[in-house]
């Protein structure tokens, strides 16, 4: 064959290779194996010097249209196969803007946040602050300063968190007061009555931990809101007048409160409030075991040893203290039956409040 057709063969091959190459590498490999610096069109230019002369010139216009038309031929096909290939990608990555959105869930405050806050209203409106202190507190504070004795049960290993360090040891500051997380927020108050000189009227809310199974009505850490009142010539009066503004504002005007005798280390005498049953009115149901009265708070008169220990003279002061669960007072204000259910984070129980 002479070597013109030779080139107008390989021109029509690639011709055939380009229309048929079905995306841009395999159109820039046809670009390497015809045009490219060992391509075959290429080779025939390196070696002109071997054509007989009488061809040459024949050949080399030759190879330059047929490399010209495969170069014209290599760019539309490029244009072609690059247009097709963003087509495709811009289709892939498409946003369907016509789908509906996903709702975001937005958060509440917890029910428990919400009725401490509500329960420090209440208080804050008839002039009381609010103190915080912390949840890791020393057995003098909790205990001892409080009036319970080194033999209390509560001061038992069984019923408090108690704090240990490396060796497994209860932790001790200076050697002599054992650490352990809070009881109770009385703690707190304790601080406050050493470091202020009365008229005292604050509330102490915050975690508290007990070495409790959970069970309806007991949690191993829950929310306490603990009240004291230290000020000249404080009664029980005042005591059972401001638990009962406090129930009404909190339950509603149709509740009513009674006190009953109970003990607790810190105050003498010391009670334990009810209010009427809030589903059956004080007929008496499941709810409040027949009785028409439910437990809401423990309280009394702060006992003289309490004030001693703090350096408040009780010839001059008087004062009383009170201590409710908040999820206690959640769970009866909206009547559930299980203080774990506050916990369980199940949003269709939640979403209700
Ligand atoms: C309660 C019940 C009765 C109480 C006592 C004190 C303090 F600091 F004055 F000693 N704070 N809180 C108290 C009294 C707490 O909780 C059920």
């Amino acid at each position: 064959m002479a070597i013109v057709d030779e080139v107008r063969q390989v021109g029509a091959e690639a011709l055939a290779q380009i229309e048929a190459a079905g995306d841009t590498a395999a159109l820039d490999a046809v670009r390497v194996a015809v045009v490219g610096k060992s391509g075959t069109l290429t080779g025939y230019l390196r070696s002109m010097g071997q054509v007989p002369a009488e061809e040459r010139a024949e050949v080399g216009k030759t190879v330059n249209a047929v490399r010209e038309e495969v170069e014209a031929a290599l760019e539309a096909r490029k244009a072609t196969l690059a247009g097709a290939e963003l087509a495709a990608k811009i289709e892939a990555d498409a946003l369907d803007i016509t789908l509906p959105g996903r709702a975001q869930q937005v958060g509440t405050r917890h029910l428990i946040s919400r009725i401490t806050d509500e329960i420090a209203e209440i208080f804050l409106g008839i002039g009381y602050t609010v103190v915080s202190g912390t949840e890791i507190e020393t057995d003098y504070y909790n205990f001892e300063a409080l009036n319970t004795p080194a033999d209390h049960p509560a001061r038992g290993l069984q019923d408090t968190f108690y704090v240990v360090d490396r060796s497994g040891d209860v932790a001790a500051v200076k050697g002599e007061s054992d650490v352990l997380l809070r009881t109770q927020t009385s703690g707190v108050q304790a601080h406050v009555m050493e470091e202020q000189k009365p008229p005292i009227y604050i509330i102490a809310p915050g975690k508290v931990y007990r070495r409790d199974v959970a069970d309806p009505s007991h949690l191993p850490q829950f929310n306490q809101v603990e009240g004291l009142v230290v000020d000249k010539g404080i009664t029980f009066g005042d005591l059972k007048g401001t638990l009962e503004y406090f129930v009404k504002q909190m339950f509603g005007e149709d509740r009513k409160t009674r006190l009953r005798p109970h003990f607790f280390p810190f105050t003498e005498p010391s009670a334990e409030a009810d209010i009427s049953c809030g589903i059956c009115g004080g007929e008496g149901c499941r709810f409040c075991k027949g009785t028409g009265w439910v437990e809401v708070l423990g309280c009394g008169m702060v006992d003289p040893n309490v004030f001693a220990y703090a350096g408040i003279d009780p010839e001059v002061y008087s004062g009383f203290a009170f201590g409710m669960g908040v999820e206690r007072i959640a769970c009866l204000k909206y009547n559930v039956p299980d203080l774990r259910m506050l916990l369980e984070g199940d949003m269709r129980f939640l979403k209700q409040f």
